[in-house]
């Protein structure tokens, strides 16, 4: 049976969808940042600015001394504007804590990430840190991934390979519906932070059984850059849920 916390907010006017990973992300910092932490992680996506808010009202940005680590262009404008430290991993690349959103997480606390095209630095962040949480609302939270996620698993890919690495997946890797993935109105392929494509790979509920054998054999194609797939990576993830509990797993 999966731990139930109690809110640690008020009812507010939130949506309920909005309200949920405030309640993750809020519950994420009580329980996961520490006064004598120096160095702290910052996601990305639509959750993380609780992380950000959380931080802020717990006062964690009056000490100088401590620094926050972006793991893309969003994140890094988040803690800029909320008078946070700024740093980089190349400077610091040992981290206390990140914290982070996913696209979906497993039972095993396996997720995939990448659904904003920032995995490559997520999981850079998620390995330098000692300890990496994740937080979502109650949709992410599943027994397999893949369940809820049609997109399926985002792969980084470098632009001169993206074809082949659509026929390997294609032909080789059982996921005939993967796709390029496409800026709005298909003006062009959506471009990382690092100049690379994203290529969309659904799979089914039986190859999500075994993540990390996909997350395996996917990154042995030439010319794919990273997977959204961090299996045995995170530590614990927090759900908020529609009642105002919050979900540990
Ligand atoms: C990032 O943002 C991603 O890896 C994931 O794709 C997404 C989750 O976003 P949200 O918090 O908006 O659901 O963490």
């Amino acid at each position: 049976m999966e731990p139930v916390l109690k809110s640690p907010i008020p009812a507010g006017t939130l949506t309920a969808i909005e309200r949920s990973k405030q309640l993750a992300a809020w519950t994420a910092v009580d329980q996961h940042i520490k006064p004598e932490h120096r160095v702290i992680g910052i996601g990305s996506g639509s959750t993380v600015p609780y992380v950000v808010e959380r931080i802020v009202l717990q006062g964690y940005e009056a000490n100088k001394d401590r620094v926050f680590i972006p793991t893309g262009f969003q994140s890094k404008e988040l803690i800029i504007s909320s008078g946070l430290g700024l740093g980089d991993v190349d400077q610091y690349p040992t981290i206390d804590v990140t914290i982070d959103g996913a696209d979906e997480v497993d039972l095993e606390l396996n997720c995939i990430k990448g659904g904003g095209a920032c995995h490559l630095r997520e999981k850079v962040l998620a390995e330098a840190a000692l300890t990496f949480i994740l937080v979502a609302d109650y949709r992410k939270n599943v027994d397999y991934l893949c369940t809820n996620f049609k997109p399926g698993v985002p792969i980084e890919v470098v632009p001169f390979a993206y074809a082949k690495v659509l026929r390997n997946l294609h032909e080789s890797l059982r996921s005939p519906n993967a796709t390029l993935r496409m800026a709005v109105a298909k003006a062009g392929p959506v471009v990382t932070d690092n100049g690379n494509f994203v290529i969309d790979a659904p799979f089914s509920r039986e190859d999500m059984t075994d993540p990390y054998a996909i997350m395996a054999r996917i990154k042995m194609l030439t010319g794919v850059v990273e997977v959204g797939l961090f299996c045995h990576m995170a530590k614990a993830a927090y759900f908020g849920n529609q009642d105002g509990s919050v979900t540990a797993k």
